[in-house]
């Protein structure tokens, strides 16, 4: 039995021997195998953060360039409320080109303009994913960091102003540019001097209301369409419903089905309801035809015109007057100031030579005295 044991203890000897110089060897190769200074920050994601494929609207993830994603520089450069990470992203999807709400909806802390509603977004140095622009913004506390930032995302929504156009965390000038069609609407162009434009659309220089041009974005086809999102933010533009009769006023806007023809009133010819029916500015101004206007008299013409209250159209003038010696044709019979002197004296000739001069004219034989007709003298 003993002869059995030596054997025994020098094996074990041997083997504890070997493990210490395994040991000794592992720490010594420790600087080649294990993990280097420069490797990349490690991108685990913390328990419950989707990393499925998402909707990002405008970071394409699988492009070359979206790679860059998992190897840049770690976005410690934000300070990250882990609380809020906690209680608002449990179960949903909080990276770049998630949707969010606020701030505190994003990994990065980052949550701003994107094409289809506010998205999460990055820091960066340079390089951003296709589609965003790598961009100081002091958005995000005093001070400025790199983010990227969606490029273009307010381009062909329907606009009434330039404001409506000009994204805040995109620097770059954007335009509210009226359609190729009179009363088509105006929709946002935005900033291709610097970038490129999305597929289906072009760079040109666009003439501005205030003058001078830009170089922005345009739609190929000549006509913007409403990204599906919009239809639920009420971007609209005014237009005009154009007829035989008029053109109205009206406003487009992004409904469920798209960009919404004009919706306004239709144009009708002008009738006496205090509307503007043919939409020219003035309510009632209905065509002057003439009209009668009959008394005891005779019969003046006025015109048409409408009256303070609905209805039929009222004969506007002047009704007939007896004849006065004053430059105006007061019975309407279309001979002025006729028969309209007489100084009550038989033996005077009457005329209206101007307007409210009567002169009389002695018969002949005949004289005034005292203010009446003598005759008989030579
Ligand atoms: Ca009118
Ligand atoms: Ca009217
Ligand atoms: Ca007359
Ligand atoms: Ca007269």
């Amino acid at each position: 039995m003993q002869r059995h044991e030596a054997p025994s203890f020098i094996r074990v000897l041997s083997v504890a021997l070997a493990m210490v110089a395994m040991v000794s060897g592992c720490h010594d190769n420790a600087p080649e195998n294990g993990p280097s200074a420069d490797t990349p920050i490690s991108n685990d994601v913390p328990p419950g953060v989707d990393t499925a494929p998402d909707s990002n609207p405008f970071v394409d993830l699988s492009s070359p360039d979206g790679g860059d994603a998992d190897v840049k520089p770690p976005t410690d450069v934000v300070t990250l409320d882990v609380s809020d990470v906690g209680g608002d992203t449990s179960g949903g999807c909080d990276r770049a080109g998630c949707p969010c709400s606020a701030n505190s909806d994003c990994l990065d802390g980052l949550c701003i303009e994107g094409l289809d509603g506010s998205v999460c977004t990055q820091t960066c140095i340079a390089e951003c994913p296709a589609g965003s622009d790598c961009l100081l913004s002091t958005a995000f506390g005093t001070d400025p960091i790199s983010i990227c930032v969606p490029q273009h995302t307010r381009l062909c929504r329907p606009c009434r102003s330039d404001a409506e156009c000009k994204s805040g965390n995109d620097p770059f000038p954007a335009y509210c540019i009226p359609g190729d069609a009179p009363g088509d609407g105006s929709f946002c162009a935005s900033s291709c001097a610097a970038r490129g434009c999305p597929d289906g659309y072009s760079c040109e220089d666009v003439g501005l209301a205030a003058g001078g041009t830009a170089r922005q974005c345009m739609p190929t086809t000549g006509q913007c369409e409403c990204r599906d999102s919009w239809k639920d933010f009420g971007f609209s533009t005014d237009c005009s419903v154009v007829n035989a009769f008029g053109s109205c006023e009206g406003d487009r806007s992004c409904g469920a089905d798209g960009l919404t023809s004009c919706q306004g009133p239709q144009a009708s010819p002008e009738v006496c309801d205090l509307e503007d029916n043919d939409c020219n500015g003035e309510v009632d101004d209905i065509a002057a035809v003439p009209c009668p206007i009959t008394n005891g008299v005779g019969t003046c013409q006025g015109v048409t015109v409408c009256g303070s209250t609905p209805g039929a159209p009222i004969c506007d003038g002047r009704e007939a007057s007896v004849e006065l010696c004053n430059g105006i044709d007061d019975n309407c019979n279309s001979i002025t100031d006729e028969a309209s002197c007489d100084d009550g004296l038989t033996c005077t000739t009457d005329t209206c030579v101007s307007s409210g001069n009567c002169q009389s004219t002695l018969l002949q034989n005949f004289c005034l005295v005292g203010g009446a007709c003598w005759s008989g003298f030579q």
